[in-house]
């Protein structure tokens, strides 16, 4: 493989960086990252007497044994079986009533292949991740036998290629199985049939709640060999005989479509057309697929994949590790030095985020784009008071800016409803502040939506969940700095926001405005079971904050001069978000005095710390918060679920405890990870992968600050280490080296042009140079602090001394 150093939006600097030596060594091999086993997963099936968070059945070797692969739109778990292989099949769109009744996950598809190869020898599967592409090997009486699966993106297609090192040795009956069938008079009816004609099995039926119409295709393409149709007990399959090579095609989809009138129309059954049918759909992209064949679906793959996932090397680990991933992990539970596993979790949350968030999908949900539930876990859905937010912290440092799209095309859809819901809420809480007109009220959005509806705050959650929203949308913005974005999107979406949170506050003594009612998500008073609700809880203090300091961020950048503009200014400051207690804590409650006084002391959620992480409120010239948010860190401690570490990690990130961020990193690698990486709550739940990797990009860099801070908190066994391709906010990739902890190689592209400015001990003596090695004029604005012009598309080294 070539070295790697993909810059894709500005392919002349390539050269240059190269010149520089950053990225892998030149000539260097980039490291290849595998998840692997020396066996098959099991498949002892699924246990309905196993509920987890109202999910059922639960299926531990699909959850810790198989391996993921997807394309955004659909995604299979692979189990690499010789005598049976099983590959189940998920479509993000298709839901059945779900927990709650507002629409949940539910598994497409089972596909097995019988293959009767029931002594395997030197066996060996890996997910790869560079290429995104799954290999099973074997030998079986003399045979070799190899299968490769990918999910191809543009195309829409998975593909599996079996061959043989014998001509003619593949000999195998295809199944496919509709699961989780239910009937009119049940919960979650789902209907269906399986047929087998020609060389395509097709599976195709209705889920009743949302009136989802569903199909699914499996072609088989034989190189020698013949394909025999049977359709008997109900189930079409296809007997394969003596094949030199078999690919297989699979696609599927549904009648749903994402449009304001799914979250508009309350009758369940109303939200699609229960008399649209996805057949054309899917044959159509059958047929392409089939057009491009096997070596085209793979190109297509591998380049449509590297362009984003190449985009970031990084290396903590002097060595890769060989062999079962088990033992890695195994190992790193006996002695967490060996940096490796956290490099290759990292790799493995961008790899995950690529999977299962592009352009068109919907967003990455709760469990990604994979679920074998007929019931999946808390539907599967997108949560907003953490969940989905956490899911997408990393896309923009780690340079998948785009895997965000689709929670933007998901806004879009969704903000019509969201403005009711704001009516709603404020005819309920806060009468006397609804809009003149009744109407613009702006938007909110509360804790559990799916691809089917979305919720308004309340209950356990105040409206501080919108404002943890609209962050991500501005971090869109600040990562890229897309002004056409900014003006079309992120700006209107603030500035209904701001509206909305304005009407959310209460005036109290000294002027001070308090959302009100308000929560902190999730928290109790001990011995009750109703979540606590009271007035100005630090996180809807902070979100309003958040949300208002951005809107007026993007007012500037824009030019508006909206008139509630000067109310966002006149209340910004009498917001008095955040209160120290005597612990020395952030509080999390105004009435609160010590620390965990009220509410669960070690509670999972630790929304208060918000405004450190992902928000800007509390920041290093202001110490006194810092420690205050240490101090309740220390005391809420560790002990905790699997997305509720991640947090910790990047709230330590931003507080520079380097050894605590890693602390909670291994304890989360130790305590809640499987055998095939995916990580738990438990259940599984994919938050946990994404929120530690974007918690690694947060130990590396930091630009929160209006600055590009490298390494703020690098612990000692990261000791030497390099990465390029992270990105900063004012839209920079930066490149490291360091040894011993010190900065080797330092590079910054300068992809917008816009000032750079650079915060590290001793930055006013650094040289700073053109790709030409020309010197660049600085202004130096601490000992720590410079600031230099740059022209878009150049590359700066900043040569520290
Ligand atoms: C939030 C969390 C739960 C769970 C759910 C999906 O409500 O508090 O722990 O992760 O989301």
């Amino acid at each position: 493989m070539k070295p790697s150093i993909s810059l894709p939006r500005s392919v002349a600097v390539t050269t240059s960086l190269l010149c520089f030596n950053l990225g892998p060594e030149a000539g260097a091999e980039q490291r290849v990252y595998e998840i692997v086993d020396d066996q098959p997963a099991p498949n002892r099936g699924a246990d309905y007497s196993i509920i987890k968070s109202r999910g059922y059945p639960f299926d531990a070797d699909w959850e810790g044994r198989s391996y993921p692969i997807g394309n955004g739109y659909m995604g299979a778990n692979i189990f690499g079986r010789t005598d049976t292989e099983r590959i189940q099949l998920t479509e993000k769109t298709l839901a059945n009533e779900g927990l709650y009744g507002i629409g949940g996950l539910t598994s497409f598809a089972e596909i097995y292949l019988d293959l009767n190869h029931h002594a395997p020898e030197n066996y060996r599967r890996s997910l790869n991740l560079n290429e995104a592409t799954l290999h099973v090997g074997y030998d079986q009486d003399g045979i070799h036998h190899t299968r490769e699966y990918f999910a191809n993106y543009p195309a829409n297609t998975i593909v599996v290629r079996l061959s043989a090192s014998q001509p003619g040795a593949l000999s195998f009956t295809l199944r496919a199985e509709i699961p989780h069938r239910r009937s009119a008079n049940e919960i979650n009816t789902r209907t269906g049939t399986v047929v087998a004609d020609d060389d395509l099995i097709t599976l195709s039926g209705s889920i009743a709640h949302f009136s989802v119409n569903y199909e699914a295709q499996i072609k088989v393409i034989c190189d020698g060999g013949r394909i025999y149709a049977q359709n008997d007990n109900g189930g079409g399959r296809l007997r394969i005989e003596e094949a030199d090579t078999v690919v297989l095609l699979i696609t599927a989809g549904t009648n749903y479509e994402l449009s304001e009138k799914v979250f508009l129309e309350d009758t369940p059954s109303l939200k699609l057309d229960g008399g649209s049918f996805p057949h054309a759909e899917v044959s159509r992209v059958m047929d392409r697929a089939s057009q491009m064949g096997f070596e085209t679906l793979k190109q297509t793959h591998r380049e449509d994949f590297h362009s984003l996932f190449s985009r970031v090397h990084l290396v903590l680990s002097p060595r890769v590790h060989q062999g079962p991933t088990e033992a890695l992990l195994e190992d790193y539970r006996a002695d967490g030095s060996d940096p490796f596993l956290e490099e290759l979790m990292f790799h493995y949350g961008r790899y995950l985020l690529i999977s299962s968030s592009r352009k068109g999908t919907l967003p990455c949900g709760l469990q990604g784009v994979w679920s074998q539930y007929l019931v999946t876990p808390w539907t599967g859905g997108y949560w907003h008071n953490i969940n989905v937010q956490m899911n997408y912290w990393g896309a923009f440092s780690a340079n998948m800016a785009e895997t965000f799209i689709p929670y933007l095309e998901f806004f879009e859809a969704y903000r019509a409803k969201c403005a009711r819901l704001a009516t709603d809420y404020i005819e309920k809480t806060n009468p006397q502040n609804l809009a003149e007109d009744g109407k613009d009220n702006g938007w909110t959005i509360g804790t559990g939506s799916t691809a089917y509806s979305v919720g308004g705050p309340g209950g356990h959650s105040g409206p501080g969940t919108g404002g943890f929203t609209t962050k991500l949308l501005w971090d869109y913005y600040d990562f890229t700095r897309d002004e056409s974005y900014l003006r079309e999107t992120a700006y209107p979406a603030l500035l209904g926001m701001s509206r909305f949170l304005a009407k959310t506050l209460k005036l109290h003594d000294g002027g001070i405005l308090l959302v009100e009612p308000s929560a902190s998500p999730e928290q109790r008073l001990a011995g009750r079971s109703e979540h606590y609700v009271t007035v100005g809880t630090t996180f809807d203090q902070g979100f309003v904050w958040e949300t208002y300091n951005d809107l007026l961020k993007a007012a500037r950048v824009i030019g508006a001069d909206d008139e509630f503009l000067n109310t966002v200014r006149d209340q910004i400051g009498r917001l008095d978000p955040i209160q120290i207690g005597t612990s020395g804590q952030v509080k999390e409650y105004r009435e609160e005095e010590a620390y965990g006084e009220i509410g669960d002391p070690h509670h999972r959620h630790v929304s208060h710390l918000c405004p450190l992480h992902p928000g800007t409120l509390i920041h290093s010239r202001k110490p006194e918060w810092i420690q205050g948010v240490k101090t309740a860190l220390d005391r809420r401690g560790n002990n905790t679920t699997g997305w509720a570490m991640a947090h910790r990690m990047n709230l330590r990130a931003r507080t520079r405890e380097a050894e605590k961020a890693r602390e909670v990193y291994s304890k989360f690698l130790q305590e809640r990870t499987l055998p095939n990486l995916w990580t738990v709550h438990p259940p599984f739940q994919i938050d946990g992968n994404l929120g530690t990797m974007a918690g690694v990009a947060e130990m590396l860099l930091q630009s929160q600050e209006g600055y590009i801070e490298p390494l703020p908190a690098l612990p000692a066994a990261w000791h030497t280490g390099e990465f390029s391709g992270l990105v900063a906010r004012g839209n920079f990739e930066v490149s490291i080296r360091w040894s011993d902890r010190k900065i080797t190689r330092f590079a910054v592209l300068s992809l917008g042009g816009e000032p750079c400015r650079i915060r590290y001990p001793g930055a006013a003596t650094a040289r700073v140079e053109d790709s030409t090695g020309k010197a660049v004029s600085f202004t130096t604005e601490s000992a720590n602090g410079i600031r230099f012009e740059t022209q878009p598309g150049a590359l700066y080294a900043i040569r520290l001394r």
